[in-house]
């Protein structure tokens, strides 16, 4: 593995969109990286940052053997087999005096690696562990809901394809998340016959390319898609043979949408009328028509409104089911959870797609409430970071009985944790990722790992089925006949599971473990992580039969055995257009189109915007902007960005003229939550009033020379948790009211 000729397959593990790239060793070092052609969804494709990856395999914070917390604060290095025990011990303790449902589950995931959260699963359900989150619940489930009653799953636009595409508060430009997002936005811009539409406040470099920009004001999408949605209906651009044939509930949309006042909404959000009708008419001329949402509305006020009126593009126009249009998707594990909207233990609020939003969890820990939660494990994320009021969360994590991160950094949370358990690195064992989200044709990655695990490490499916062994929730004289029948291939491995399970079905709840304990050690080239795909590519293979067989895969033993062959990904699912119906889980294949709250909100649109700005904090800032140098919490060594090494806070030329700014002097920028200093560049990108930082900064780091630093601004030093959607609880982390002052030098 150390030949450094050779070119190894993986991937960039620094967004969704995971592009296959083919990497040289230097001994450990990450050497020489560039895309991979054979990857059948990137197709050689990378942006800039996948260059740098080497920043995360070999960085200071890794972490290299478990820690456990000593009473004065200080960790103490301890082995694995201790760690283990304790940490068995502790929980398990938690679940017999007050419930294991009080044991709450954080991450499970990040950008690149979604296999440690598969195989979690089997020791949350033997704890009895009920509730969950990560980061999904700080954008997408407002979106889940709204998907979920139109046509229960998950949309994707084929920009690739589309006539016209429509980014609404997304700069993929800059933030990618679908394949070749660059190429295929260049190839759109330089059609005269296709057109882009893109909603932002801000002169991105994606709504530079674009034929219509719609630069509302902040926070006010909700007028401008309504407007948007009415010209459709009142100049009866609607597809008609469309809505009549494939969608049910569209009177009361049609009467709604049919009292917007077009020109005021359009002055409401500070967008030109006629442009904004334009883009209208634009939409309704195309042949096909594909949208992409993202957190620009997604974090910002009236997030699920917007979702919603979003939508309503695409589907009045019948822009689904064909080519260049939007879809549904086949998954090969669900990134969401199924079941109606739950309700939170302490706070009651909603919990979507069987997550907890990320913004109440401090709240559902820091009080005397007898069903707060008093446990907690975090997987593969960084909340005392990336949740919203970070004070709030920090305080939280430090009032629970037992807190444990498995992660492979010592991070912001990590060092809140009472254990902190190192997990080898994504290059150092078998990952995927559950980001499978294309259509017609939808891939899977599984990459082989690139190098042995750093000492000290483990991979998460050892952890996880070290910790379920630790409980001594299952006799392993019962994983016997399985052991056996795996080592004679899969069919008898498959007859075996079923009479194993059939059985037995408490095997049936540790599954991933189960997998992992007697098909993984039969699994070549260390990849005995992926054993729980197995279980995965039989459910595929029942779900999406014909699809899976149109992609050269018999049944779901082939699709494992492809997987496990295909270091540089598959394509595990080809489906034909007509198929989108088909996906449709409501039992009449229509898209349900009344969404009777969400109708009402639409109703009191005509007597806002209030604006959440006042005479204290009269600036917008968005606080957590994706650029060209930002990944999330993944890279912590500063030293991986070329550019804009401080997070600059982004001004308007007017603002900064009102408050004697200039580019790269200091301004403090204070909010409710709290107050922070940055640097400052003047931007004729930004409107005035609306300022920007960008996310993944303010992370601590030690350099070389052993001083701590920890450059720009941590987004949610400033951000509140009660800013937040009324129906799934995501932050307004793009929409926070804040203050900025020049900060004048002191002379000596
Ligand atoms: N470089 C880079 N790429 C990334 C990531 C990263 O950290 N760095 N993270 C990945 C992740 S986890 C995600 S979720 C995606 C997010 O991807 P995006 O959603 O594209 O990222 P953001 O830059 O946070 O926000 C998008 C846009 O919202 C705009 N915006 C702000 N306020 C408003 C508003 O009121 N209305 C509208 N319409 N727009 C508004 C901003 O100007 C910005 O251009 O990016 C992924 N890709
Ligand atoms: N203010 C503000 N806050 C935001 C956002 C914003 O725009 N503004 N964006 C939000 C969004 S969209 C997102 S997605 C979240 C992201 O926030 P988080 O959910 O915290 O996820 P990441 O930042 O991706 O952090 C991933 C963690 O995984 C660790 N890690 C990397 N590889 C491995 C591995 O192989 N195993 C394990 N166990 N750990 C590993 C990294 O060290 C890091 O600590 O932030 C959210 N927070
Ligand atoms: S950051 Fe995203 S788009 Fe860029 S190379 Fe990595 S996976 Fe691909
Ligand atoms: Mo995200």
């Amino acid at each position: 593995m150390t030949d450094t000729a050779e070119w190894h397959p993986s991937a960039c593990i620094l967004c969704e969109c995971n592009c296959g790239i083919v990497v040289q060793l230097d001994g450990r070092t990450l050497s020489k990286i560039r895309g991979d052609r054979s990857h059948p969804a990137s197709q050689g494709y990378t942006c800039n940052k996948a260059l740098r990856l080497d920043h995360y395999q070999n960085n200071r914070t890794r972490l290299t053997t478990p820690m456990r917390r000593r009473p004065d604060g200080s960790y103490e290095e301890i082995d694995w087999d201790t760690a283990i025990s304790e940490i068995a011990e502790g929980f398990a303790r938690i679940r017999d005096t007050v419930g294991g449902d009080k044991i709450f589950y954080y991450g499970g995931g990040g950008q690149g690696n979604h296999l440690g959260g598969a195989y979690s699963g089997a020791f949350l359900k033997a704890l009895g562990a009920r509730y969950r989150s990560n980061a999904l619940a700080q954008e997408k489930t407002g979106e889940f809901w709204v998907d979920s009653q139109l046509y229960g799953g998950h949309t994707r636009g084929e920009f690739e394809h589309a006539e016209v595409s429509v980014f609404v508060g997304k700069n993929p430009w800059m933030s990618q998340s679908f394949p070749r997002a660059r190429t295929v936005l260049q190839d759109i811009a330089k059609d005269p016959d296709r057109a882009m539409i893109v909603i932002d406040p801000v002169i991105t470099d994606t709504a530079k390319l674009a034929d219509f920009h719609l630069r509302v004001r902040p926070g006010t999408d909700a007028w401008c898609l309504a407007a948007l949605a009415a010209v459709l209906v009142q100049e009866n651009l609607c597809d008609e043979t469309f809505l009549a044939e494939h969608v049910t509930g569209t009177e009361p949309v049609r009467e709604a949408l049919g009292a917007v006042d077009v020109d005021d909404f359009a002055a409401r959000c500070g967008v030109d009328a006629d442009l904004l009708r334009a883009a209208a008419r634009r939409i309704a001329a195309a042949s096909s028509v594909s949208v992409f949402e993202d957190l620009g509305i997604q974090q910002a006020p009236n997030s699920t409104l917007c979702s919603y009126l979003n939508k309503m593009l695409w589907i009045l126009t019948g822009n689904f089911g064909k080519r260049g249009g939007q879809h549904l998707h086949s998954t090969f594990a669900p990134l969401f959870g199924t079941g109606g909207v739950g309700r939170t233990p302490v706070t009651g609020a909603p919990i979507i797609a069987g997550l907890v939003p990320s913004n109440v969890v401090a709240q559902e820990i820091l009080t005397d409430h007898p069903d707060r939660f008093r446990a907690m494990i975090v997987e593969s994320s960084n909340p005392a970071h990336s949740v919203a009021d970070s004070a709030a969360v920090r305080d939280a994590l430090s009032a629970l009985e037992l807190l444990v991160v498995v992660d492979v950094a010592m991070t912001e949370t990590a060092r809140l944790a009472h254990y902190v358990l190192p997990a080898a690195s994504q290059f150092e064992k078998a990952e995927a990722t559950f980001f499978n989200l294309e259509f017609p044709h939808n891939t899977f990655h599984l990459r082989h790992p690139l190098l042995q695990p750093a000492p000290g490490t483990l991979p998460e499916p050892e952890i996880w089925a070290r910790l379920v062994r630790a409980l001594g929730v299952v006799d392993d004289a019962e994983l016997q006949p399985l052991r056996r029948a795996a080592t004679e291939g899969l069919d008898a491995y498959t007859q075996a599971f079923f009479t194993a399970v059939g059985a037995n079905p408490a095997l049936g709840r540790v599954l991933p473990y189960v997998l992992y304990e007697t098909l993984g050690p039969t699994l070549p080239d260390g990849l005995a992580g992926a054993a729980a795909l197995w279980g995965l590519a039989q459910k595929a293979a029942l779900t999406y039969p014909e699809a899976v067989r149109r992609a050269g895969h018999a049944d779901g033993n082939a699709l494992f055995t492809a997987i496990l062959a295909s270091p540089s990904g598959l394509t595990f699912t080809k489906h034909q257009y007509a198929d989108d119906w088909d996906l449709i889980s409501h039992a009449d294949r229509r898209i349900a189109l009344t969404i009777p709250e969400l109708l009402e909100d639409l109703r009191a649109l005509a007597s806002g915007p209030s604006p959440l700005t006042s005479a204290e904090f009269p600036i917008v800032l968005s606080a957590g902007e994706r650029r060209a140098f930002t990944a999330n919490d993944i890279f912590r060594d500063p030293g991986w960005r070329k550019r804009d090494a401080d997070g600059a806070l982004r001004i308007s030329v007017q603002d900064a003229e009102a408050l004697g700014l200039a580019d790269g002097d200091r301004a403090r920028i204070t909010t409710s939550a709290g107050s922070a200093e940055a640097s400052v560049e003047v931007s004729a990108a930004m409107l005035p009033g609306h300022a920007a930082l960008p996310n993944g900064f303010g992370l601590d780091f030690v350099a070389a020379d052993g001083s701590a630093v920890a450059p720009g601004v941590a987004p949610n030093a400033l951000t509140s948790a009660d800013w937040r959607d009324a129906y799934a609880g995501t932050p307004w982390h793009k929409h926070v009211p804040a203050r900025i002052d020049a900060v004048v030098p002191v002379r000596a």
